[in-house]
């Protein structure tokens, strides 16, 4: 299967990121053709610092390799080294159509978000990139935590419409979800997603060091009661730290509550704490000695820019023609 996913240099990845897509991807690029890419042009359709970006995509490589992507196994690129991506987008926004866009979770949310600075368009077309990301290497599989899957489905429609009015081209790709983590939810208001540009108590950085990482456990906020149970309709915030729990050490949830059911919220967190505090302080040794070799990731990502260019130059041949283009 060839699989394709990316994350946006949008600011420091919390593990949200790691669990529903990255924790995945590590997994998939024993067994697939792999392709994950550093998404650029979509972290510019937010407000962000331009002489920032260079460096929070280097970031974003360097981890990328720190967790254990390995570029023997899977095109590591920057979607901006790319020109056939924004190409290809325009080519899919006559086959998308507005309603459709308007109606995308995401683009509500951000609209609402930054309605006094004014809504750019990137935002509303934000979905079409992505499908011209995913469809230009005929992606047949995505691992995406569940905050992505309106746009995947979106992103089939679009391949259904294109391979059915141009002839057929395009696999309409699946959705991989992880079996836990697929939604990781704020550490201080639990029925909202993790995210990175949410206040900083909300979620994990992997960069968080483990007395920061304790703190913040320490501090997430918890149900009424005193039992832990897994009940993620009436104890959403206890029930977000047992998955994390779980996706950490590998025990599943029910194994976890027998463990900890009467022992209180303060050691189950304590432990929790120093779970998670182990794990990343792993990643960030790697990461601390990868980060004195600045010509391996320009390398790294030059290669991937190479390998990744082959395949989209073709795609899009071959979509112009379909179009009646050429
Ligand atoms: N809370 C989450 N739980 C599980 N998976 C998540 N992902 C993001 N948040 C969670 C998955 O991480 C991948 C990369 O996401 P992205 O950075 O491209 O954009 P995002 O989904 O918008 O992530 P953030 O952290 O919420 O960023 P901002 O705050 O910049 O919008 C995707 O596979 C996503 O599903």
């Amino acid at each position: 299967m060839r699989i394709l996913s990316g994350i946006q240099p949008s600011g420091t990845l919390h593990i949200g990121n790691y669990l529903g897509a990255i924790k995945q991807w590590i997994e998939l690029q024993q067994e697939h053709e792999c392709l994950f890419l550093i998404v650029d042009l979509h972290a510019i359709t937010e407000p962000y610092e331009p002489k920032e970006m260079q460096q929070r995509t280097k970031n974003i490589a360097l981890d990328y390799l720190a967790l254990g992507l390995d570029p023997k196994r899977c095109t590591l690129f920057v979607q901006s080294h790319i020109p056939e991506h924004t190409e290809l987008m325009w080519l899919l926004t006559t086959v998308a159509q507005i309603g459709e866009l308007e109606r995308m979770t995401q683009y509500k949310d951000k609209a609402q978000q930054f309605a006094k600075q004014g809504v750019n368009a990137g935002l509303l077309l934000y979905p079409v990139l992505m499908a011209a990301d995913i469809l230009l290497y005929k992606t047949e599989g995505v691992p995406v935590g569940e905050d992505q899957v309106q746009h995947l489905e979106l992103t089939r429609t679009i391949a259904k419409r294109f391979n059915s009015r141009f002839g057929n081209l395009f696999p309409e790709p699946k959705a991989i979800l992880a079996q836990q983590g697929a939604r990781i939810m704020s550490l201080k208001e639990p029925t909202k997603k993790m995210s990175k540009s949410h206040v900083e108590d909300s979620y994990i950085a992997l960069s968080d060091v483990p007395d920061l990482i304790r703190k913040k456990i320490k501090r997430a906020v918890t149900d009424s009661g005193t039992e832990i149970v897994y009940d993620p309709n009436g104890k959403p915030a206890l029930s977000n730290l047992l998955t994390i729990f779980s996706a950490f050490s590998g025990k599943d949830a029910k194994e976890l509550v027998r463990e900890y059911r009467s022992r209180g919220y303060d050691i189950f967190k304590k432990e929790l704490g120093e779970v998670v505090a182990r794990e990343l302080s792993l990643f960030q040794q790697k990461r601390k000695r990868l980060e004195n070799t600045p010509e391996y990731i320009d390398a790294v990502l030059e290669t991937g820019r190479n390998a990744a260019r082959n395949i989209a130059q073709k795609t899009l041949h071959e979509v112009k023609e379909k179009m009646g283009l050429i």
